[in-house]
């Protein structure tokens, strides 16, 4: 199949999976075009049948605002026409499914357009009812829609109210990447003692990650057990995590290590992951976690309860209840026989629910329902 593919290409769970996806798709022979602002920053290598049309923005000085949209829109016309594209697979309701439906009208087409909802565009945008229609439009225009988990699709239902149907598919962990390793150089490297409890946590820092929990929690933890914290990421949180990491006095214990690629050899050196969201349609990072053998505490929001089975590969806490979270904490870092168990049960939990094998056909048994109806 020829399949177009349009995401948010920077650094980002939903850039992750469709890059992934396509990366995967193109493994299994499909031709794959990528429509994005910039080269997805995931497609690290040459790949004979993946192709990247960037969208360019005129910034004329009529415009007030560049208009992102509608040149998106007009480069999948062009890209439809040109490729001649069996489907387009888009990721995000607005702007990415409204662009893909004024890209098939004006490339005079009736390919079939997949959107995937990744929980942004439902729980933050959704609720301002100045986008909610379009981000209607977008859904129930597409032919298929899919959302990141069962949490997602029901808020879609309960926000937007959509007149067509949407079937969760679940996000996954490419394998080769996220595995199991030994890794204690990069422990020395980072200045962590060998026999010192890591915990970790990654994201974009935006305010829904409530990532001050996570620094008060670990607060209470390093009072019983030798630990350090790694904050992976940036963003708008960044400068009142580092103030409050020094009002508590834990600068030596808390390392911000900024955006890195090395995710998988940072997992290798943590005992637990930890997640705190307010919102989280489904929280990839635990997926990657898991994979390398990490137990992961999480908060009973959104999709998390779909990803962590409590006292099996991990702890489901109440938003915001530090206390409870650090009680988990030091459960799983002070009991090695309790560590062992979640450890297993977290690779268990990535191999049986979310390998990528079994996600890719669920996604390709979507397109060739497609094509069939075509
Ligand atoms: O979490 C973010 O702020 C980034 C956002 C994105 O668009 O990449 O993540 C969303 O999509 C991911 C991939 O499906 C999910 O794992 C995240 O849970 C979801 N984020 C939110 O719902 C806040």
């Amino acid at each position: 199949m020829k399949i177009g593919i349009t995401c948010y290409p920077t650094v980002g769970g939903s850039g992750v999976i469709a890059t992934e996806l396509g990366k995967m798709l193109a493994e299994k022979g499909h031709e794959i075009h990528f429509i994005t602002s910039s080269t997805p920053f995931r497609l690290n290598r040459m790949y004979s049948n993946i192709y990247s049309h960037q969208v360019d923005i005129n910034n004329y000085s009529v415009f007030q605002y560049a208009p992102y949209d509608i040149a998106l829109a007009t480069k999948i016309a062009e890209v439809i026409k040109n490729e001649k594209l069996d489907l387009m697979h888009v990721h995000y309701a607005i702007p990415h499914a409204v662009c893909a439906i004024l890209g098939r009208d004006m490339a005079d087409s009736n390919i079939g357009i997949v959107t995937t909802l990744h929980g942004t565009d439902i729980t933050v945008l959704g609720s301002d009812s100045s986008l909610k229609d379009a981000i209607r439009y977008g859904i129930e225009k597409s032919d298929v829609v899919t959302a990141v988990s069962d949490s997602l699709r029901d808020q879609t239902y309960d926000l937007i109210q959509p007149d067509n149907e949407i079937q969760t598919v679940y996000n996954f962990v490419d394998e080769r990447e996220y595995f199991e390793k030994e890794m204690s150089s990069l422990k020395r490297e980072l200045g962590i003692e060998l026999d010192e409890k890591v915990i970790i946590h990654v994201s974009n820092f935006r305010r829904v990650k409530r990532v001050g929990d996570i620094i008060e929690a670990f607060g209470l933890v390093q009072q019983k057990v030798k630990s350090k914290l790694l904050l992976v990421g940036d963003g708008p949180e960044m400068s009142r995590m580092i103030q409050l990491v020094r009002d508590m006095g834990l600068g030596e214990q808390v390392l911000f290590l900024g955006q890195r690629d090395n995710l998988a050899d940072l997992y290798n050196i943590s005992d637990v992951k930890m997640l705190l969201s307010e919102k989280e349609a489904f929280g990839l990072v635990l997926l990657e976690a898991m994979a390398c053998g990490v137990p992961c505490i999480g908060t009973r929001v959104g999709g998390m309860p779909e990803i962590i089975e409590p006292g099996k590969n991990g702890y489901l806490a109440e938003l915001g209840n530090v206390e409870q979270i650090a009680d988990f904490a030091l459960k799983i870092l002070t009991d090695p026989e309790e560590y062992k168990r979640l450890r297993s049960g977290s690779l268990a939990t990535v191999k049986k629910a979310f390998n990528s094998a079994q996600i890719l056909s669920q996604y390709e048994a979507i397109y060739e329902t497609l094509l069939d109806g075509r």
